[in-house]
C-alpha cells in the first residue's frame, strides 16, 4: 500500500521533471554546471572522478559476483590453501596508487586554478554581518572610482511571510528566502575577485553557479575569483549553520553587461552623492519618521519587531524602553556603539549620517513613544568627530 503510494510519487515527480524545462533543474540529482570557467572546471573534475568510480565499482564488484557464482560449494569447488602471496601484494598495492596519483593530477590543477585570483579587473569585498550581507566595489574597474558599497537584506515579502504567525502562505511569495531588497551586480566575461570576511561571526558566501563556497571570517580575508559567462541573476545563501539567522540572509548575483554595468555604478555614484547632499541639510519631522520606517524595517526589525515590543528578554522592546524613552544623547550613542557583549551592533560605521538620524527619530516617535524629538543627521556627524 504505502510501497505503491511512493512509487506513484516517485513517477509523478518523474513525470512532472520531464514536461518542465524549469523544474527538471530543481529535480536535479547532479551539481550545477554553473556559469563560470571555474564552475566548469569543477564540474568536470567531478564528472571524471564519478566514472573513474564507477569502472573501478563494476570490475570490484563483477570480480567478486564472479568469484561467487564460479567457486560455489555446489558445484564442487574446492578452497585454495595458499597464504602470502608477494605478487598479489605488489599488484594490489601499485594498482591503487597508480590511480590515485592519476586523480591526484586534474584535481591539483583545478585546486590550483581556484586560488588564481590575481590580476582581476573588478575587485569586491564581500562582508557578512548578522544577518545581511554588505558589498563594498573595492575596485569598480574600468578605470571608474570605488569606495562605494551597500547593505543586501533579505526581501520584505519573504520576511514578513517568515515570521510566526504572520498568515502568508510562503508558497505565495516568489522567491522566497531566497531575494534580496538589492542584488550584488556584476558585469560578464570580466574577471571579479571576491574578499570575504565577517563582521560579528562567521558566515560562508554560497553560490552555487559560481562554483565554490567560501567561509566570511571576522578577522580573515579570504580570496576567490569569478568569470560569469552568462548574464543572468544566480541566487545562493549564507551557508554558515550554527547561528539564529543564516538562512535569512540570502544572496543575490546579477550579472549583467558592460553597459549596463557603467549605468548601476553611475547610479550608485549619484545615490552616495545625494547622500552626503542629505546630510548638509535639515530635515523635517515626516521626512526623517518615513525614511526611519524604512530604516528600522531593513535592520532593526528582526531583533526589536516591527511593533517596537523585541523578543524579551534577548531582545528588549523600544517601546517605552530606558534608552529609547530616555535623554536623545543615549540613544544616539547606543546605537551608534552598540553594546559589546550582545547582539546590539554597532551601525555607526554601518549607516549613514541620514539614515542614523532617522531610524533615531523614528523610534523615539513610534510604538507608542512620543518624545517628539527630533534628531538631524548633523547631530550625527557632531558625534563622529
Ligand atoms: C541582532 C539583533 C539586533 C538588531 C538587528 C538591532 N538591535 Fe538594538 N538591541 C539588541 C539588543 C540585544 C539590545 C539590548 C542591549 C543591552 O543589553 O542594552 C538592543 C538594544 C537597543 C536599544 C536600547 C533599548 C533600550 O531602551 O534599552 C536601542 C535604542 C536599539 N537597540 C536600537 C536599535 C536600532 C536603531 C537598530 C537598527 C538600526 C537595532 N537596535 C538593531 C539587538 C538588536
Ligand atoms: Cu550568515
Amino acid at each position: 500500500m504505502l510501497l505503491t503510494r511512493i512509487m506513484k510519487r516517485v513517477l509523478a515527480g518523474a513525470a512532472l521533471s520531464l514536461f518542465m524545462g524549469e523544474t527538471r533543474a530543481d529535480y536535479a540529482l547532479n551539481m550545477p554546471r554553473g556559469v563560470t570557467p571555474l564552475s566548469q572546471d569543477i564540474y568536470d573534475l567531478h564528472m571524471l572522478i564519478f566514472w573513474i568510480c564507477c569502472v573501478i565499482g563494476v570490475i570490484v564488484f563483477g570480480a567478486m559476483f564472479w568469484s561467487i557464482l564460479q567457486h560455489r560449494k555446489s558445484t564442487g569447488a574446492v578452497a585454495a590453501k595458499f597464504h602470502h602471496s608477494t605478487k598479489a601484494e605488489i599488484v594490489w598495492t601499485i594498482i591503487p596508487v597508480l590511480i590515485l596519483v592519476a586523480m591526484a593530477v586534474p584535481a591539483t590543477r583545478t585546486l590550483v586554478r581556484i586560488e588564481q585570483a590575481g590580476d582581476a579587473d573588478i575587485t569586491i569585498k564581500v562582508t557578512g554581518n548578522q544577518w545581511k550581507w554588505r558589498y563594498d566595489y573595492v575596485n569598480p574597474g574600468f578605470g571608474l572610482d570605488g569606495g562605494f558599497g551597500f547593505f543586501s537584506v533579505l526581501k520584505d515579502d519573504s520576511n514578513q511571510a517568515r515570521q510566526v504567525r504572520s498568515g502568508i502562505d510562503p508558497r505565495t511569495v516568489e522567491h522566497y528566502l531566497l531575494d534580496v531588497d538589492k542584488p550584488l551586480v556584476v558585469p560578464v566575461n570580466t574577471k571579479i575577485r571576491f574578499l570575504t570576511t565577517a563582521s560579528d561571526v562567521v558566515h560562508a558566501w554560497w553560490v552555487p553557479a559560481l562554483g565554490w563556497k567560501r567561509d566570511s571570517i571576522p578577522g580573515y580575508i579570504n580570496e576567490s575569483w569569478a568569470i560569469i559567462q552568462e548574464p543572468g541573476t544566480y541566487r545562493g545563501q549564507c551557508a554558515e549553520l550554527c547561528g539564529k539567522d543564516h538562512a535569512y540572509m540570502p544572496i543575490v548575483v546579477k550579472a549583467v553587461t558592460q553597459d549596463e554595468y557603467f549605468d548601476f555604478i553611475g547610479e550608485q555614484m549619484v545615490a552616495a552623492a545625494s547622500e552626503s547632499a542629505g546630510a548638509d541639510r535639515e530635515w523635517n519631522k515626516d521626512e526623517l519618521m518615513e525614511k526611519g520606517g524604512q530604516v528600522y524595517n531593513t535592520f532593526c526589525v528582526a531583533c526589536h519587531q516591527a511593533n517596537g515590543q523585541g523578543l524579551p528578554p534577548a531582545f528588549p522592546p523600544l517601546a517605552g524602553g530606558a534608552i529609547s524613552t530616555g535623554p536623545v544623547d543615549g540613544h544616539i550613542e547606543r546605537v551608534m556603539n552598540g553594546k559589546a557583549g550582545t547582539t546590539m551592533a554597532a551601525f555607526g560605521p554601518q549607516l549613514g549620517d541620514v539614515d542614523l538620524a532617522a531610524v533615531i527619530t523614528y523610534e523615539r516617535n513610534s510604538f507608542g513613544n512620543s518624545t517628539g524629538d527630533i534628531v538631524q543627521p548633523a547631530a550625527i556627524r557632531a558625534v563622529r568627530k
